[in-house]
């Protein structure tokens, strides 16, 4: 029997995070399907009385919210921390994390990445190019942060990958199949090359939209 049961809609970027993490710990998970529409229902309010997704259930335990979600998974799956010992690449780990929640979700992928990806495939919609434009600023400066924290490394908090990392790939994989990605990628390259270091980890392809619909049950 799989250790976690991860509840997502196929697709979500919050729930892929948890389940790269699960990959790169090489726990066990299944996927439960939620479907789309469903999440202010009786049965999913129950799991998680805001409607949202995803929702971990460990044995008797439930948790929700992605950041609490991926800090128990590093806890309780041994070894390989994806958490830094050093107590400063630790604290930038956790405020990529909170960056990419309040900064990077909210207001900007929010808005570009669902008008983009997630609206017409999920639900057949058109862009709401107004939208769009609005979000720009706040796209740009969110990047311009982004590339200023990563720097010259090789993942955000350092040398080696933590929760921050897999946190931001799949927020930002999204953003990269929308049309402003070469506007707001463009001028920083390390940003480029460290997606391309992300999409190669074997925990990307196995989380991929397609790879997580068809294990959903
Ligand atoms: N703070 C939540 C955010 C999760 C979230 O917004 N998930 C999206 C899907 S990626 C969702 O449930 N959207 C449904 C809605 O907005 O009604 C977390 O970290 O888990």
């Amino acid at each position: 029997m799989a250790e976690f049961v991860v509840h997502t809609v196929p697709g979500s970027p919050f729930a892929r995070s948890v389940l790269m993490a699960l990959e790169e710990k090489g726990a066990s998970y299944t996927v439960s399907a939620v479907m789309p529409g469903t999440l202010q229902a009786p049965e999913h309010l129950v799991r998680h009385p805001f409607g949202r997704i995803p929702v971990l259930e460990h044995g008797d335990f439930s948790l929700y919210e992605t950041q609490a979600i991926l800090r128990y998974v590093d806890r309780v799956v041994a070894p390989g921390s994806l958490t830094p010992s050093d107590p400063r690449a630790a604290g930038r780990m956790d405020q990529i994390m909170n960056v990419n929640d309040w900064y990077l979700f909210q207001g900007v992928a929010n808005i570009i990445a669902f008008q983009r990806v997630v609206g017409p495939r999920l639900m057949g919609l058109q862009p709401d190019l107004q939208a769009i434009e609005t979000a720009m600023p706040r796209a740009r400066a969110v990047f311009a942060e982004l590339a200023r924290l990563l720097g010259d490394q090789t993942f955000f908090a350092g040398d080696a990958l933590t929760l921050a990392d897999l946190l931001l790939f799949p927020q930002l994989d999204f953003m990269q199949a929308a049309p402003e990605w070469a506007t707001l990628a463009g001028p920083h390259g390390a940003l480029d090359a460290w997606m391309d270091r992300m999409a190669a980890r074997p925990s990307a392809a196995a989380t991929t939209w397609e790879r997580v619909a068809a294990m959903a049950k």
